[in-house]
């Protein structure tokens, strides 16, 4: 059996608990950044495949499913459900869940421990106040900053486009505490250098207003995309978009004030945009530059 998983933390953790359960001859990563049928390793295929917190175009699962044994999709995002294998993703029926590693441990009936309070971190940005991570934190008496840091720990080998990094991590976290994980010399030191690209990217994002919502571009290589979400958390203030921007198209990412994104998400595929995706909590997007204006004023009207 194979294994898909997505680059993040949550991907990472759903990974290291589905080792647990069934023998995995390898594990694949999508190219980070890309929600596309292309994205997907071509080894991946040609067996029972496992895609964990990584959701598809429907036109996309298709072509997986002309290419696998059999497909298990254990996921969190809203989306389509493939034609083909078995589906476990709660959010197709309106729920959810922080992290796709609470929706795995729960189908294999693993107890939750410190990688899904680790995961939830670094799904929900601000884990604080949501019932299942409190509840994991209390019960396994878990620092709570000592969590948070290591769901950006783990997340530091994606910002660097380190596939290796994601798959060291996958097969080691299951002998692992979050004390370790907390002082992982190799992890700081990715962390370091995305905490110093971090800070050269802010002194360069411009920032303003507009119906009330924060909007903020910055420009840079195509590295930049994989920065968004660490971008938001820095500059969020209620609804925020960030936009990144390389030479060819900008991404389009947004979150915050309590908005369902899920309507955003569907007005950005009727619009024929590239990798749109994301969950109610967060929308994300890229475009063509000649369309990122038209593609800003409707999200900004849309309510
Ligand atoms: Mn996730």
């Amino acid at each position: 059996m194979k294994v898909l998983t997505h680059w993040d933390t949550d991907g990472i953790v759903s990974a290291s608990k589905l080792l647990e359960v069934i023998d995995v001859k390898e594990v694949y990563i999508p190219k980070i950044g890309s929600w596309r049928f292309k994205a997907i390793p071509p080894n991946a295929f040609g067996d029972v495949l496992y895609v964990l917190d990584y959701s598809l175009p429907y036109e996309d699962w298709i072509e997986v499913c002309k290419r696998v044994k059999d497909l298990i999709y254990i996921d969190h995002h809203p989306g389509s459900k493939p034609p083909c294998g078995k589906t476990i993703n709660p959010a197709l029926e309106g729920e959810a869940p922080p992290s796709a590693s609470i929706v795995l441990s729960e189908y294999f009936n693993l107890p939750l421990d410190w990688r899904d309070a680790v995961a939830i971190a670094a799904d929900l940005v601000n884990p604080e106040g949501n019932p299942i991570w409190e509840e994991i934190v209390k019960k396994e008496k878990l620092d709570k900053e000592k969590v948070k840091e290591a769901a950006a720990l783990l997340n530091a080998c994606y910002r660097l486009n380190d596939y290796d990094c994601i798959k060291k991590y996958i097969f080691k976290l299951k002998d692992m505490t979050l004390d370790e994980l907390y002082n992982d010399s190799y992890l700081w030191e990715k962390r370091r250098e995305v905490q110093k690209r971090i800070e050269e990217l802010l002194n360069k994002t411009e920032c303003e207003k507009v119906n009330g919502v924060k909007v903020c571009k910055v420009y840079g290589d195509p590295s930049l995309h994989n920065f968004a979400n660490a971008l938001w958390k820095r500059l969020k203030e209620g609804e925020t978009i960030i936009i990144t921007i390389d030479n060819e198209r900008a991404r389009i990412y947004c979150r915050g004030g309590n908005r369902d994104y899920t309507k955003i998400i569907k007005m950005l595929k009727e619009m024929g945009l590239e990798e749109v995706g994301g969950k109610v909590q967060v929308c994300s997007a890229y475009a063509d530059l000649k369309r990122l204006d038209e593609v800003l004023e409707k999200i900004l009207v849309a309510r």
